[in-house]
């Protein structure tokens, strides 16, 4: 049955499911089978075993010790189940999260990891302590159990770990976070570079901060057009506001996301950067970190020269989610310098007929005519 639904959550590409209709169905029915013909041999295995423990007490013989059975099924499934465990860490262990490439991420890393071992600690000695003392202690006719109502040492020993332990993974998480989430802005050191991201149905838009290295204001009531992100070009700061395709950054440099949406809820997150923070509608939000490997130096790491970072929409905010995606590059601060030379201006000629916006010469020629009618 797991495996059934594994195959119908799995994500087929539209046009596989468009030339077959009706193939997850198949398999669903296939499943379903299988599960029924599985039920229907454990039935019938226990009535045969039924039968033959009639037909023992007919003979005066005793039946199957079932205590015994379901004692040593208990050992079976304490190794069974560990190796399980085992397996999952080992074989699929390598489809977590990819290496740390930004500063924080680092971090983060190291908190998942102290978790997983003092989790793994608890969860070894608990499943070994259950199955041992269920097996060590099955019924048998020869003891009676022993009445033990209460233990104060024991209460306060599996009330107070836990609670420590508890305690610690909390303050070290607190702590992580707020370094993480905690605007560098308040501690008076703001971000080197300063990007714009608007999640829309269904693509991001980038804008970098021009030459003036501050972004320009936006209103929501000035989109439409041509000025899809409604920026409003009263402000000196937007006329040098660039617009890109591709999120460029430098290395080792602190990034400031500012994070906006225009319909539904997105999420920005990029797995390598530890970076995940929803784009919610009416409600600015922001992330800044440091990445520390550049797209180079991870395409020699992972062996493959066209490794690519990417921007991921991780909320599901429609038919075409899967689709919302930007190619992250990290490059060196000279090679940072020659891409931003390139960009275009989010202020297109287009826009500025859109605004009335006259361009330089015109607005020369316009105040040369005013002054001519005045005379
Ligand atoms: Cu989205």
């Amino acid at each position: 049955m797991l495996s059934g639904a594994n195959m119908l959550m799995a994500q087929t590409p539209a046009g596989d499911t468009a030339d077959k209709p009706g193939v997850n169905w198949l398999a669903v029915g296939f499943y379903v089978l299988l599960f029924v013909v599985v039920a229907v041999v454990i039935a019938i295995i226990g009535r045969i075993l039924k039968v033959y423990e009639l037909s023992q007490q007919i003979h005066g013989k005793k039946g199957i010790n079932w205590n015994n059975v379901m004692g040593f099924c208990c050992l079976i499934f304490l190794v069974v189940g560990m190796y399980a465990a085992y397996w999952e860490f080992t074989e699929q262990g390598s489809m977590s999260l990819p290496e740390a490439a930004s500063k924080h991420g680092v971090r983060i890393d190291a908190m998942f990891l102290v978790t997983t071992i003092i989790t793994m600690i608890v969860f070894v000695a608990t499943q070994v302590l259950l199955f041992t003392f269920l097996f060590r202690y099955r019924h048998s006719e020869k003891r009676r159990a022993y009445f033990y109502p209460h233990n104060n040492t024991i209460e306060k020993v599996w009330t107070i770990i836990p609670a420590v332990v508890l305690t610690i993974l909390v303050i070290f998480g607190f702590f992580t976070w707020q370094d993480v989430e905690n605007s560098t802005d308040v501690k008076g050191q703001p971000a080197s570079i300063n990007i714009d991201l608007t999640g829309h149905q269904f693509a991001w838009e980038i804008r970098y901060a021009g030459p003036d290295g501050v972004l320009g204001k936006k209103d929501f009531r000035l989109t439409g057009g041509a000025n899809k992100l409604g920026i409003d070009f009263k402000d000196k700061n937007s006329m040098d506001d660039l617009q890109a395709d591709t999120l460029v950054l430098p290395v080792n440099k602190t990034i400031r996301l500012n994070i906006f949406a225009q319909d539904v809820i997105h999420s920005v997150y990029m797995p390598h950067f530890r970076v995940q923070q929803n784009a919610v509608p009416g409600l600015p939000t922001f992330f800044k970190f440091t990445p520390t490997i550049t797209t180079e130096e991870m395409r020699r790491k992972v062996d493959d020269p066209k490794f690519e970072y990417l921007l991921y929409c991780n909320k599901i905010c429609g038919s075409s989610h899967y689709n919302m995606q930007r190619v992250v590059r990290v490059v060196t601060q000279d090679e940072y310098n020659q891409w931003v030379a390139k960009l275009k201006p989010y202020l297109t000629p287009a826009l500025r007929t859109e605004l009335k916006l006259a361009s330089a010469d015109q607005n020369k020629s316009i105040k040369q005519n005013r002054l001519a009618l005045n005379n």
